[in-house]
Order: structure tokens, then C-alpha cells, then sequence
């Protein structure tokens, strides 16, 4: 039977295929010093969803590189060929079912991994991955973006998932991950584990979670991990009863896990708080300041995904809340299982998606730069309910110091992916390099990636790199420097 998709129009129809272009139409100066790769792990269906109700979190996986040298820049993009891609390309149907709900899928393929790839890409110890936090990372050619298969480093990892959010530890050029759910599904297993700068593995602590909820970021310090817990529950009987994997419990307190990078299951503090510190998505960054340890995030107290119900089966709503920046100080030294919070900012229309100066990850910092949803930008009037509805139309840098914003909009028809900092060099001070990232222009159905003077967001963008099509839509990604 002929593939058909439903209800998927305009950008957000799946666009399902692969391409290749090399040197790319540019708009202005690409500037001199910017050598390296930007890699973007994206969701987009090769088949419609056997449940409508699905998420696109749900999507196949596909991993774009853009490659700047010499003045030039080359697009490649490729599926993940997962073990998943697989089967349903040689059935020429879908057989997988719900978000994370094996009893969903076709039987006949209810054992096999149910990767999708689709989250985050990383380079580390000279591999590139895609990664979904359900599932092992899978190793992709850094160059072609060829798959070659799921990486369980060398044989060494031994849980069944790994986060899509580790970090990299630009001091020791450590890799810290954990997983969660990590003896398989809804199992109360945690593990933290340390990688060296070669991706060998040289610490793993595993110890139980007080509640099975979705972690999907953490944060770490020159010391400690710090794992929080979210607001979203799960339970077989959830998954037996043909149910997506989660639903937010309004009354679900935060947990925050501290553990220390070299320590052992007995080292490990967990810390308790209120169900409006639980809707964490992606951490900012983190320090430690003698036996403080000191974490900076969007934190909401509603449920923003707003593909999963409340576990009362009623919707959540995403535009009602939004995340405020938070601080969370935790006392080592003290016996309460409490910690401090400060806001840093509130009110503004922001999504989670945050990122930094990723040289400044373990220490302490002044700027980020995030998402957000701003009406006062111009907005034509043909495209304002996507872009002031579902879709972000700025980036802003955030000022820890002294909470100033600023602004960059790409233009009154374009909606903003995750912004990429670069340094302008090597020895750059904080914050002085370039934002590089996907924007998609809703009236040409076509992408381009531009890039701005992350010290003058206002200047607007230096260059843009146009594509003759629209591209998948973006979870996260990455750069590496030549
Ligand atoms: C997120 C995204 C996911 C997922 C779980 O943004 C959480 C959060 C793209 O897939 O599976
Ligand atoms: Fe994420």
C-alpha cells in the first residue's frame, strides 16, 4: 500500500528525504576564523504514525552536517539507519507504535531496539553519535553520516539506555552521561558514568531513583552531577494498557540527585522539593563553590510538553506557563534535603532549550542563549498564529549577571531553531564568537542557517547559508572545531 500521511501540512509535513550540497549558496561574509563542523540531530517520519495521538519525539532520526572551511560550506544530511528505519523500510509500512510502548509495536518486531536517534549529536574520543535517551547512542561516520550501528562502548556500558544530554567537561575533556530507566522500561535504575577523553569508561555508579520519571537533562560541576528528577510518571501497567509512555502528575515533587563525579552509590544526596520545581527539561550550567553546588536552569511548575496528558487524562496547556530561570543552591554541608532558589528571570514567552559558551560548562558564567516567543517582533500577519503559537521567532542571550536581554529575529516569516555558539577563536573571553543555527521561513518553505555576532544580536545576522528546501525540524546540536 502506498505511504499516506494525515493533517501534516505546510513546514511541518515530513520531508523525508536525504541530500547533499556542496558549496552553498551564501548571503554575506561567512567569517574567516569559522572552520569546523555544526551537526543537527532531527525528528522526521518516514511513515505515518500507526496512533495518531503519538509524538513526534516519536520521529525517525535524521543527523545534518554543515561544513565550513576555506570560505565554503557543505550540507549533507542522512536518516539514522537504525534498526528500526530498517525493518519498516523492507515492510514499506510502519510497525513501530507509541512513544516508548514496545506493546504498541507489531509484533514482529517487538524485541528489536526501538532507537529512533533522534535527539542529540555529540563528538567524542573522535566519533560522532545521535542519540535518544531511551536507547544506546548510535555511531554515525562524522564525515558521510553513514550509521554504523549502536554504541555500547567497547562492550563496557551495561545499561540499556543512555541520556541524550551527556556533557563534556571542557577542562579534563571528560564525558559525564547517566541513564535512567537503565535495566530496561520503568525500572527505578539510575547510573552515572564517566568516560575519559578516548571514551573509555572509568567510573559507573548505579543506585535507585525514589520515583521512574522522565530525566532528560543534568548538569554537572568540576565535581558533583547533579541529576533532577521531572514531573513525568510512567508504569507497565501504563504501557500494557496501550498508553504513551508518560503523563505529568501535577503532584509530583522535584528530586534532585548530587553525586560526585569520582565517588560510589553511598556518596549519592538526594534532595527533595515542590511539584512547581519539577518541570525541568534542559539544565544551563552548573559549579561548585566549596561544598555548594550550584545549578542554573528553566524551571516550570506545568507540564511543557504538550504532546503527553496529566496523568487525570486531561491536556495541559502549553501556552499558560512558561519557564522562569532559576538558581539552585545545594548545601553539601548541610543535613537538609532542601536547597535555595533564586529567579532570575520570569514573564517572558521562553522555551527550554538553553546553551552556553560550552568552554564556560563547570564554571562560573555570565551569558546564555535560548528560544523564545516574542509578539513585539514583527510578525507577518499570514504566519502569526505558527510563529506565535508553535513555534519560537527569536533567539535571546541572557545576562546572569545583570538579567539584560538581547534580541535577534531572523525575520517576520521565520521560525527559530536551537541556537549553536561558537568562539570567535580559540582563546576568546566568554561569550565573544558567533550564534549559528537553522531558521525556517514559513513563506518560501525553504531553511537556511545564519549567523549573528553573539556580542551584537541586534546588528543582525552576518551571513546565511540558503537551502533550495525546507529541512527537518531540529531537536538539538553540536559544533566542533576543525
Ligand atoms: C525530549 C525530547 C525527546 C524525548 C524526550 O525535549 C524528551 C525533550 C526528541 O525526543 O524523547
Ligand atoms: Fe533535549
Amino acid at each position: 500500500m502506498a505511504v499516506k500521511f494525515a493533517n501534516t501540512p505546510g513546514f511541518f509535513a515530513p520531508m523525508r528525504f536525504e541530500a547533499q550540497v556542496d558549496d552553498c549558496i551564501v548571503e554575506g561574509e561567512l567569517p574567516a576564523g569559522l572552520r569546523g563542523t555544526f551537526y543537527r540531530s532531527c525528528a522526521d517520519r518516514r511513515f505515518p504514525p500507526l496512533y495518531p495521538h503519538d509524538t513526534p519525539y516519536n520521529s525517525d532520526g535524521a543527523v545534518d552536517l554543515f561544513r565550513f572551511y576555506d570560505g565554503n560550506v557543505d550540507f549533507r544530511s542522512r536518516y539514522v539507519k537504525t534498526p528500526r528505519y530498517l525493518a519498516e523500510r523492507a515492510a514499506h509500512k510502519p510497525l513501530f507504535g507509541l512513544y516508548r510502548n514496545r506493546f504498541t509495536s507489531d509484533p514482529a518486531v517487538r524485541n528489536l531496539s526501538h532507537n529512533t536517534a533522534n535527539t542529540t549529536p555529540i563528538v567524542h574520543g573522535g566519533m560522532l553519535f545521535s542519540m535518544k535517551e531511551e536507547s544506546l547512542p548510535t555511531r554515525l561516520d562524522p564525515y558521510t553520516l553513514e550509521t554504523i550501528g549502536e554504541w555500547d562502548f567497547g562492550g563496557t556500558l551495561k545499561s540499556t539506555s543512555f541520556t541524550a544530554h551527556p556533557k563534556q567537561d571542557p577542562l579534563t575533556g571528560e564525558l559525564i552521561a547517566f541513564a535512567y530507566e537503565a535495566k530496561g522500561d520503568c525500572t527505578d535504575d539510575l547510573a552515572v558514568f564517566v568516560f575519559d577523553q578516548d571514551a573509555q569508561l572509568t567510573n559507573e555508579i548505579w543506585f535507585k531513583s525514589p520515583v521512574v520519571s522522565m530525566m532528560h537533562d543534568m548538569a554537572i560541576t568540576a565535581s558533583h552531577v547533579i541529576l533532577p528528577t521531572t514531573g513525568m510518571v510512567t508504569s507497565m501497567q501504563r504501557l500494557q494498557n496501550g498508553e504513551l509512555h508518560w503523563a505529568y502528575d501535577p503532584a509530583q515533587p522535584a528530586y534532585v540527585a548530587i553525586v560526585p563525579r569520582k565517588g560510589t552509590a553511598s556518596d549519592v544526596r538526594w534532595f527533595k522539593g515542590t511539584p512547581d520545581q519539577a518541570m525541568l527539561v534542559h539544565t544551563t550550567n552548573a559549579w561548585s563553590e566549596g561544598n555548594k553546588v550550584i545549578m542554573e536552569a528553566p524551571v516550570a511548575g506545568d507540564n511543557f510538553h504538550p504532546y503527553f496528558l496529566r496523568v487525570d487524562g486531561t491536556k495541559s496547556n502549553p501556552s499558560s506557563y512558561y519557564p522562569t530561570m532559576r538558581r539552585w543552591t545545594f548545601d553539601l554541608d548541610s543535613d537538609k534535603d532542601s536547597w535555595e532558589e533564586e529567579i532570575l528571570f520570569g514573564g517572558i514567552k521562553v522555551t527550554s532549550f538553553s546553551r552556553i559558551d560550552d568552554r564556560f560548562l563547570t564554571q562560573p558564567f555570565r551569558y546564555s542563549y535560548m528560544l523564545m516567543n516574542d509578539p513585539s517582533l514583527p510578525i507577518n500577519r499570514d504566519f502569526a498564529d505558527t510563529l506565535a503559537v508553535r513555534v519560537s521567532n527569536a533567539w535571546f542571550r541572557f545576562d546572569h549577571h545583570t538579567g539584560a536581554i538581547e534580541k535577534f529575529s531572523a525575520g517576520e516569516t521565520h521560525g527559530m531553531s536551537e541556537p549553536q555558539f561558537v568562539p570567535r577563536h580559540k582563546g576568546a573571553p566568554e561569550g565573544d564568537g558567533y550564534l549559528l543555527g537553522v531558521v525556517n521561513d514559513f513563506r518560501e518553505q525553504r531553511s537556511e542557517l545564519v549567523i549573528v555576532d553573539a556580542t551584537d544580536l541586534a546588528a543582525g545576522a552576518i551571513a546565511k547559508v540558503k537551502l533550495p528546501f525546507r529541512l527537518h525540524m531540529q531537536v538539538h546540536g553540536w559544533w566542533v572545531a576543525d
